[in-house]
């Protein structure tokens, strides 16, 4: 027996570090992953501010996924408030989401490529359609919350502004020029990954149990009946063995006792029956179903993206203001949103319109523990594949 350590880990966003143990053929025993980022303290920091504070700062935990942080706080804290934007408002903000997610799975994709595209041109080409793909996503992102990253438009109670009617025909033909694209694109990834010999067919397969909302955006009331009740947290030190928790910098969230794996596997398996059929000879529990999913995920964003752009009404009021001294600091608003990597949620307790509270479950921050089991029973020179799979995102899940 002896102890592997990887650090950092590359390719993906962050410093975190996989802590194995393996025995004498290098098959990982125990698995553990977890943040090295140094946590920079946003909840407390949010904490006493005005409400209208906790999503401008909250966008920035991450530059790749800042949508889902200002829609879930947003969310969060107009329902601790009993506020309902206007359906043309939440169109919006649901299309920006929209617009995050078709640029960062693309993005994923450049950083697995190494390890499935042994092909320099058809890597290089790979890479021309995923950063064409990305420029389109962000522009959607630009136009519907008025910045690419840390869009300013998310107001609570809704979106601070409409588009005009030639905005909306520039996103409708944004969309199309991204098909073609992605269409290309989205077959050579999945063939690329059902295709590929060389990786474990279970690499990456554990037990615990999927959490999803949604397909496309989040689903608060889904997650406060079905998964809040069942939430603990424990502390990384209490987690994880030796000294190993002493270093580790997020804490463990967990349902029904256990931790979770957030993200586009557990999304398709619950809303759209992604399986067996879909992953060649992968197990479709493994770290390649992962990947597999993602990609997937891309035309329905796509799709998702063109149904409500076809929704909008540029007319309407988009923002329903909320009263400047609102909030009883007794109602916990709960905001789950679907990043692209899994389930985050912000909560909030508003009193006289300022924050009495505000905590943050990243969808990373979910995945961190799960990532660690999920390199158990196989090759320890495997284990950043499965870290890979679930394209960690670390400064979203330290914040
Ligand atoms: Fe972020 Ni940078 C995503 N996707 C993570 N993890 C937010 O939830």
């Amino acid at each position: 027996m002896s102890q592997v350590v990887v650090s950092p880990t590359t390719r993906h966003e962050g410093h975190s570090k996989l802590v194995l143990e393996v025995d004498d053929s290098g098959i990982v025993t125990q698995g553990n992953y977890l943040s090295i980022t140094p946590v920079r303290g946003f909840e407390k920091f949010i904490t006493g501010k005005p409400m209208e504070f906790a999503p401008v700062a909250s966008s920035r935990f991450c530059g790749i996924c800042p949508i889902t942080h200002s829609t879930a706080s947003v969310e969060c804290i107009e329902r601790a408030l009993g506020i309902i934007p206007p359906k043309d408002g939440l169109v919006i903000r649901q299309l920006a989401n929209m617009g995050n997610k078709l640029h960062s799975h693309p993005l994923h994709q450049l950083l697995i490529l190494p390890d499935f595209v042994k092909d320099p041109n058809a890597s290089l080409a790979a890479t021309v359609r995923i950063q064409k793909m990305r420029k389109i996503g962000q522009g959607i992102v630009d136009i519907t919350g008025g910045e690419a990253i840390h869009a300013p438009n998310f107001r609570i109670g809704g979106m601070q502004k409409n588009m005009s009617e030639a905005a909306k025909r520039k996103i409708i033909e944004m969309l199309n020029q991204y098909e073609p694209i992605m269409k290309e694109h989205v077959d050579f990834m999945v063939n690329t990954l059902k295709g590929n010999t060389e990786v474990p067919k279970k690499l990456g397969v554990h037990d615990r149990e999927l959490m999803a909302t949604d397909l496309n955006y989040g689903n608060s009331d889904l997650f406060e009946t079905e998964y809040f009740y069942r939430f603990s947290e424990i502390t990384p030190k209490s987690y994880y063995p030796g000294d190993i928790g002493m270093e580790a910098c997020t804490s463990v969230p967990m349902i029904g006792g256990r931790t979770v794996e957030g993200g586009p596997r557990a999304r398709m398996m619950r809303f759209k029956s992604f399986g067996a059929k879909d992953c060649g000879d992968f197990d479709p529990r493994g770290a390649m179903a992962i990947n597999i999913a993602r990609a997937m995920e891309i035309p329905i964003a796509l799709a998702r993206a063109r149904e409500l752009i076809q929704q909008l009404d540029t007319t309407k009021e988009t923002l329903k203001k909320p009263p400047e001294s609102g909030g009883d600091g007794k109602t916990l608003g709960v905001g789950a949103n679907e990043a692209p990597r899994g389930v985050n949620v912000h909560t909030a307790k508003v009193k006289d319109g300022k924050i009495t509270y505000y905590n943050c479950l990243v969808a990373t921050t979910w995945n961190i523990p799960t990532i660690g089991k999920a390199t158990e029973g196989q090759h320890y020179k495997w284990a950043e594949y499965v870290v890979r799979a679930y394209d960690p995102c670390v400064s979203c899940a330290t914040h």
